[in-house]
């Protein structure tokens, strides 16, 4: 196969120039920003996910189209790898140099970035690519493609699916079917079998409920629960509200559910204390909360995810008699409550990494059982071949083995996956007999905050430890670390974002009067030092003077 690389600057020139001179840069996972400039990114993401095909022998690439959380007019990219993981993080920069590179350029680029890293044009080439339900998606989505087929390579179009899907079709084509069937309906079945086998004839149990809310964001995960409700045998008793009627993301979801510390638009009225999941637009966050009779709101975040499945998987290791290492891996968001939690009382060890899926993935790959969640709701658990085997040998004598290898198939370990994680924690709480009331009473949360602070140029500000030491401006630790001796149980620690053009400020205290006061010494800490524009601190939902 020879392939003319003016095809792919010919193409670009006619239907996919430019359009845009400010530099888009590759974020915490992909590309994102406003739709109209995303064109040329897209088609180039096609090309670039092709030539990584070929660099890995033809095995299959995904291209997700989607802005996840962000509000509607924005779209973005996510580029999936062999198995399932984010784009190596070497070929981030490859990404964001042939992302920003002039049209005139772009086959002189393309040529160098195939001999460099010694492509072999001729072989074959396989890209997935799905979309969220965002208007611009489809017209993206075909750059995508096309980017492809400039190069020659094949692609598959998947339509409308959450991203969790994508990185199950990729996965299950490169495994040749093992991990289960790459079509939407092999995800449905592999999940919702291993989820009935699990849950039985015990719809209810103890405290345990079989009815819930579900907030689809007004996105994917909307669509796919109400495809799952129809597939399933009543096993879940589901009400799906934000069903797509509304724009994505606005008021509802699991990102404005967390910030706010609120309810979603369109909740209908219910009894106190029912169960409600709330996802993002690409529907690979999940977040749980209820109101109690107080009509107070509570959140049931990835912390609480997190601790729910260690202590089920932990239990669950122990009854088969295996010995197989599990650690749990959070990131400096994570409550200082669980922390304590996880390993004062669970026992497990825990490891803190960088934000971003990419990381605590990565270090989740060095347990047996490594279960990773963000704060925010991002998160799964991934089981090594060894603990997969070892659980498999077990089953042939013990039941709780053969129960964790249902439980192994119900979780999509390529990447978090709220409706899978949803099941997950249905099936954890309806088997411990427990409702939302037992779940939040494992652990007392600190109270935390988070800022916002606009900034000259946020990477003047530099971080190591997991984020939770800042290294310049010098001396900035040094006066953070001044400010939280005088709060109890103060932790704090700033961020550049890898999203918004922001500086990031968490804090937490023992209570919430204190936590306030310490994100703004901090904040106005930020300010002073980082080049701080503007005097306002920003809270979510209000803009407070840091004059105080
Ligand atoms: C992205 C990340 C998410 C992270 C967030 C942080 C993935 C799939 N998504 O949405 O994990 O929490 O960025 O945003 O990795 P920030 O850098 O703006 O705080
Ligand atoms: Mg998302």
């Amino acid at each position: 196969m020879s392939i003319n690389l003016r095809t792919v600057y010919a193409f670009a020139r006619e239907m996919y120039p430019k359009k845009s001179t400010a530099p888009i840069q590759y974020g915490t996972a992909g590309f994102r920003g406003k739709a109209e400039f995303l064109d040329s990114v897209m088609y180039r993401m096609g090309v670039l996910a092709t030539l990584r095909s070929r660099i890995r022998g033809g095995a299959v690439i995904g291209v997700m189209v989607t802005a996840s959380h962000n509000p509607e007019p924005d779209n973005g990219v996510k580029l999936i790898d062999p198995k399932g993981e984010m784009l190596e993080a070497s070929w981030e920069s490859i990404a964001t140099d042939l992302a920003n590179v002039e049209d005139s350029e772009l086959e002189a680029h393309v040529a160098k970035i195939i001999s460099d890293n010694k492509i072999d044009v001729g072989s074959s080439s396989n890209v997935f690519v799905g979309m969220d339900n965002r208007y611009h998606s489809p017209r993206l989505l075909k750059a995508v493609a096309d980017g492809v087929i400039a190069l020659k390579g094949n692609v598959r179009e998947f339509g409308i699916v959450t991203t969790p899907m994508l990185h199950f079709f990729v996965v299950a084509a490169n495994t040749r079917g093992a991990y289960g069937q790459p079509t939407e309906e092999g995800y449905y079945r592999k999940l919702i079998t291993a989820f009935e086998i699990l849950r039985g004839d015990n719809l209810e149990n103890g405290n345990y409920r079989n009815k819930l809310v579900f907030d689809g964001a007004n996105g994917v995960g909307a669509r796919k629960m109400l495809q799952f409700i129809k597939r399933m045998h009543d096993s879940l008793q589901v009400d799906v509200i934000n069903k797509g009627d509304g724009k994505i993301n606005e008021n509802c979801g699991a990102d404005y559910v967390k910030v706010k510390q609120g309810v979603p638009i369109g909740m209908p009225i219910v009894e106190p204390y029912t169960r409600c999941v709330s996802v993002d637009g690409d529907a690979d966050r999940v977040v749980y909360f209820f109101t109690d009779d107080k009509n107070q709101f509570r959140l049931l975040d990835g912390d609480r995810i997190a601790t729910l499945v260690a202590d089920y998987l932990m239990d669950m290791v122990k009854r088969c008699g295996l010995d197989l290492s599990m650690g749990l891996v959070q990131t400096a968001y994570a409550n200082g409550g669980s922390t304590d939690y996880i390993s004062n009382t669970l026992q497990v060890p825990v490891a803190c990494v960088p934000t971003g899926v990419k990381h605590l993935h990565h270090k989740a790959l060095q347990y047996d059982i490594g279960v990773y969640f963000e704060a925010n709701g991002h998160g799964t658990v991934i089981f090594s071949e060894n603990a997969k085997s070892l659980i498999k040998a077990a089953s042939e004598t013990s039941v709780d083995a053969k129960t964790l290898l249902h439980v192994i198939d119900l979780i999509n370990e390529t990447v978090g996956d709220a409706i899978s994680d949803m099941l997950l924690v249905e099936t954890i709480l309806n088997h411990k007999g427990w409702d939302v009331k037992d779940w939040l009473a494992t652990y007392d949360d600190l109270p935390n905050l988070q800022l916002k602070i606009k900034v000259q140029d946020r990477n003047v500000i530099t971080t190591t430890d997991a984020e939770r030491v800042c290294v310049t401006p010098v001396g900035l630790q040094e006066a953070i670390d001044k400010v939280v001796s005088n709060y109890k149980r103060g932790r704090a620690f700033v961020r550049p974002s890898g999203t918004e053009d922001v500086v990031r400020v968490y804090a937490e205290a023992a209570t919430k009067d204190e936590t306030e006061s310490l994100a703004y010494e901090v904040g106005i800490l930020v300010q002073q030092l980082a080049g701080g524009v503007g005097p306002e601190l920003i809270h979510p939902g209000k803009t407070i003077s840091a004059h105080i």
